[in-house]
């Protein structure tokens, strides 16, 4: 029989060798004239399947309302500073990725990890809450710098609407809610936030849709899937902010110095 030399490398999700590309699978031109949505797409290529109709306009949803959240936050804030400094469009949009993380936008894994695992292991929220606290560990999901209880985060009542039509279930999307009531006992900012909020949903998509076999979601969850929608929505954001700066002809930025401490105790030397 053949002898195949054994490859470097190991490819399950795509494939350009034919006369069309394919993604797990399906041919470009199918994908085209059925008119596949991004969130088709992103089904493909993250999950290596097709996904109902409700689960990718979730998708899709979570990309259009994270894709920007104005100038101040921290990747924006990077992006800007690196196109006032000259930077190309790459660099300018990876300065701002790179500050997602546990307290920006990257906390949507955990939150879904924490939130799955007390849920299902049939925690109250309160006694989850106390848990967390016990452990020195802050709520993966919950708080933020500008949204509170009377200020209330727009996106997330979207995406909760939605869920509430569309979903089969809630049950997640119902045990962070409960969390959220009682950490806004303790203070106003202690909201579901909008990373919060995409991961108890993100469970509640892949424990009802029955698209994933029990280890196909653990593996989901394990590896670290869901802060992609976000690293994800949030690129288009970036590339607008530098686009901005570029456009506007912005010059170099430095930091006044009256918005600084100097703080005479690190200045001395001993
Ligand atoms: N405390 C988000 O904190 C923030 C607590 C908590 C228990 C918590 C904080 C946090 C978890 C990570 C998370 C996603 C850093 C946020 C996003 C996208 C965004 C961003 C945008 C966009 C805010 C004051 C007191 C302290 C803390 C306690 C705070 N959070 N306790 N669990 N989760 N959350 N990140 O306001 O006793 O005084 O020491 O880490 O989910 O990133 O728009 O800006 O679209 O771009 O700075 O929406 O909540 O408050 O750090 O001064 O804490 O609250 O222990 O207690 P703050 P801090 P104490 S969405």
């Amino acid at each position: 029989g053949k002898i195949r030399a054994s490859t470097n490398i190991i490819c399950t999700i795509s494939d350009d060798r034919g006369e069309e590309p394919t993604y797990a699978g399906i041919p470009m031109s199918e994908m085209i004239e059925q008119e596949y949505s991004v969130g088709d797409v992103l089904a493909l290529l993250w999950f290596k399947r097709q996904l109902p109709k409700y689960a990718t306009r979730f998708l899709e949803m979570c990309l259009i309302i994270c894709a920007d959240h104005g100038p101040c936050v921290s990747g924006a804030h990077n992006a800007i500073i690196a196109a006032r400094a000259g930077k190309d469009l790459v660099s300018c949009v990876a300065s701002g990725l790179l500050t997602i993380g546990p307290r920006f936008g990257g906390a949507i894994d955990d939150a879904a990890r924490d939130f799955k695992a007390a849920c299902d292991a049939g925690m109250a929220a309160d006694e989850f809450v106390e848990s967390m606290k016990k452990l020195g560990k802050r709520i993966a999901g919950i708080g933020h710098r500008i949204k509170t209880a009377e200020n209330p985060d727009k996106r997330v009542q979207l995406l909760s609407e939605y869920a509430d039509r569309h979903f089969p279930t809630t049950k997640y999307l119902n045990f962070a809610k409960s969390v959220e009531a009682y950490t806004l006992t303790k203070s106003n900012n202690l909201i579901l936030n909008v990373d919060g909020c995409i991961g108890a949903l993100f469970c509640d998509f892949l424990v009802s849709s029955q698209c994933f076999t029990d280890e196909e979601i653990q593996e989901v969850l394990d590896i670290g899937t869901m802060n992609g929608l976000f690293v994800q929505a949030r690129t288009i954001g970036l590339i607008g902010h530098a686009l901005d700066q570029k456009r506007l002809k912005q010059p170099l930025y430095r930091h006044p110095w009256d918005d600084i401490l100097y703080a005479e105790e690190y200045l001395t030397r001993e």
